[in-house]
C-alpha cells in the first residue's frame, strides 16, 4: 500500500482528524501568496496539501506543484480536475471516480487516459469515490462535470453510493459541495456514510468556520479540505488546524 493511503487509514483507525489545505494551481501565478499559504500550512501543522482545481485558467501546473513540494514538508497530493493535472513532484494523486454522476468519462474514461502517465511518473494513486453534493448554488465542479449533485438532504443516497463504491474496491470517499459552496455537506449525510463504510471520509466545500469544522469531524469526517477560506485569509489556517486537531479524541 502507498504511504499516503496508509497515513489516511492509520489516522482513521486512531481517530486522528486531518486537515488538508487545498491550493488552486492558478495561485502559482502569485508567488508570494502561494509561499505564504504553504508556509502557514507547514507551521500550523496541517496534515496534507492538496493541489488541483476543476478548471485551470493559467499555465504552469507542474511548476506550481514543484514549488509547493519545495516549500513543504507535508505530503503533496493532487486533486485533479482533469488528466492534464498530473505531476511527478507530487507524492500521490486522488484517483477520482465521480460516483455521484453517471458520466462514463468521469467514472472510468479519464482514468484510462491518465493511468499510464501516473505509472510512468511513479506517483501513488489513491482510489477515491468522489461524490458531488448540492451546496446551494452551481459550482465550477458541477458546471464542468455536467453532473447532477446528490441532493443536500438525501443522506441515504450518499450512503448507498459510498457503499457501492466500497464494494467496487475504492479506498476513500470524498464528499464535496464544491469550491466556494454556500453550504457544507450536512453532518447527517456524513454520519449516514460513516455508518455504511469503514473508509477514510474526506469532506470539502464551503468550510470556513472552525465550529463547522468541529461539527463535521464529530459527524464522522476524517479529513477536511479547505481552499477558499484560506485563499481569502492564509492566517486562518492556524485556527482551523487547531480546531480539526482538537477533535482527536472524538
Ligand atoms: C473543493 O473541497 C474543496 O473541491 C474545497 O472547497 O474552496 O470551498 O474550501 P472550498
Amino acid at each position: 500500500m502507498g504511504s499516503v493511503l496508509h497515513l489516511l487509514e492509520n489516522a482513521r483507525k486512531e481517530g486522528r482528524k486531518l486537515l488538508a489545505v487545498l491550493i488552486d494551481p492558478d495561485l502559482g501565478q502569485d508567488a508570494e501568496r502561494l509561499e505564504r499559504t504553504v508556509q502557514n500550512a507547514c507551521m500550523a501543522k496541517a496534515d496534507l496539501i492538496f493541489v488541483g482545481g476543476s478548471l485551470l485558467t493559467s499555465a504552469g501546473f507542474d511548476q506550481c506543484v514543484g514549488r509547493v513540494k519545495d516549500l513543504s514538508d507535508r505530503p503533496v497530493i493532487l486533486f485533479p480536475g482533469s488528466p492534464a493535472q498530473l505531476s511527478a513532484h507530487a507524492d500521490a494523486v486522488l484517483f477520482l471516480s465521480l460516483i455521484s454522476g453517471r458520466s462514463a468519462e468521469l467514472l472510468i474514461g479519464h482514468h484510462v487516459t491518465a493511468a499510464p502517465t501516473v505509472k510512468a511518473l511513479g506517483i501513488e494513486a489513491i482510489p477515491t469515490g468522489y461524490m458531488l453534493v448540492d451546496g446551494g448554488k452551481p459550482t465550477t465542479v458541477s458546471y464542468v462535470s455536467q453532473t447532477v449533485p446528490i441532493p443536500h438532504d438525501k443522506p441515504g443516497i450518499a450512503a448507498a453510493t459510498a457503499l457501492a463504491g466500497s464494494y467496487l474496491g475504492l479506498r476513500t470517499v470524498y464528499m464535496d459541495t464544491g469550491s466556494g459552496a454556500l453550504r457544507t455537506v450536512a453532518p447527517a449525510m456524513i454520519t449516514a456514510v460513516r455508518s455504511q463504510v469503514d473508509l477514510p471520509i474526506i469532506v470539502g466545500g464551503g468550510i470556513s468556520e472552525v465550529r463547522t469544522a468541529r461539527t463535521l469531524c464529530e459527524a464522522g469526517a476524517d479529513v477536511l479540505v479547505v481552499g477558499t477560506a484560506f485563499e481569502q485569509d492564509p492566517e486562518h489556517i492556524f485556527a482551523m488546524s487547531e480546531a480539526v486537531h482538537s477533535g482527536h479524541s472524538i
